[in-house]
């Protein structure tokens, strides 16, 4: 059985995770609308991957014992100045997740619940992969500054991204 300030960090994760979903799913809406579809390609499988984090959470927290009650998800903002700007954006949001897993981890070892820090080293491990996917993309986006022939291969480029394996990243 889960200790009740883990069950309530795990779950605030949970939201969080959905949150980092609707927030690269904006970014979809705001690539597409800007005829990036490389880019809203990128960012709709990157969503995907994050309700997937979200529901191995979910099930870590059932397969425990305890019970998931979901909260309201806020709203994402829907626009930003220029793509390198959005990926700025994924950039800073991935780090403030590592900040939370890394916060989670830590509990997870003070109350020496090894299962908890088990699955949260899958998500440390996972963090470590999704900065450097994300700051891959926004130094090459940096490279070609506001160049339209260098955005229009970058988008190319991530159009050819596949969907990882199970909860993890491509
Ligand atoms: Fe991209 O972060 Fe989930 O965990």
């Amino acid at each position: 059985m889960l200790k009740a300030n883990l069950l309530a960090a795990l779950t605030q994760q949970i939201n969080e995770e959905y949150y980092s979903s609707y927030i690269y799913q904006a970014m979809v809406a705001y690539f597409a609308d800007n005829h990036l579809d490389g880019c809203a390609h990128w960012m709709r499988l990157q969503a995907q991957e994050e309700h997937d984090h979200a529901l191995k959470i979910f099930d870590y927290v059932i397969s425990r014992g305890g019970r998931v009650v979901l909260a309201e998800v806020k709203a994402p903002p829907k626009d930003w100045a220029s793509p390198q700007a959005a990926f700025e954006a994924a950039l800073a949001h991935e780090k403030l997740m590592t900040t939370n897993i890394t916060k989670l981890a830590d509990l997870a070892q003070s109350e020496k619940d090894h299962a908890t820090n088990n699955l949260m080293q899958w998500y440390v491990t996972e963090q470590v992969e999704e900065e450097a996917n994300v700051d891959d993309i926004l130094s090459k986006l940096k490279m070609v500054g506001g160049d339209g022939a260098g955005l229009f291969l970058i988008d190319r480029e991530l159009k050819t991204r596949t969907v990882a394996p199970a909860g993890g990243a491509a």
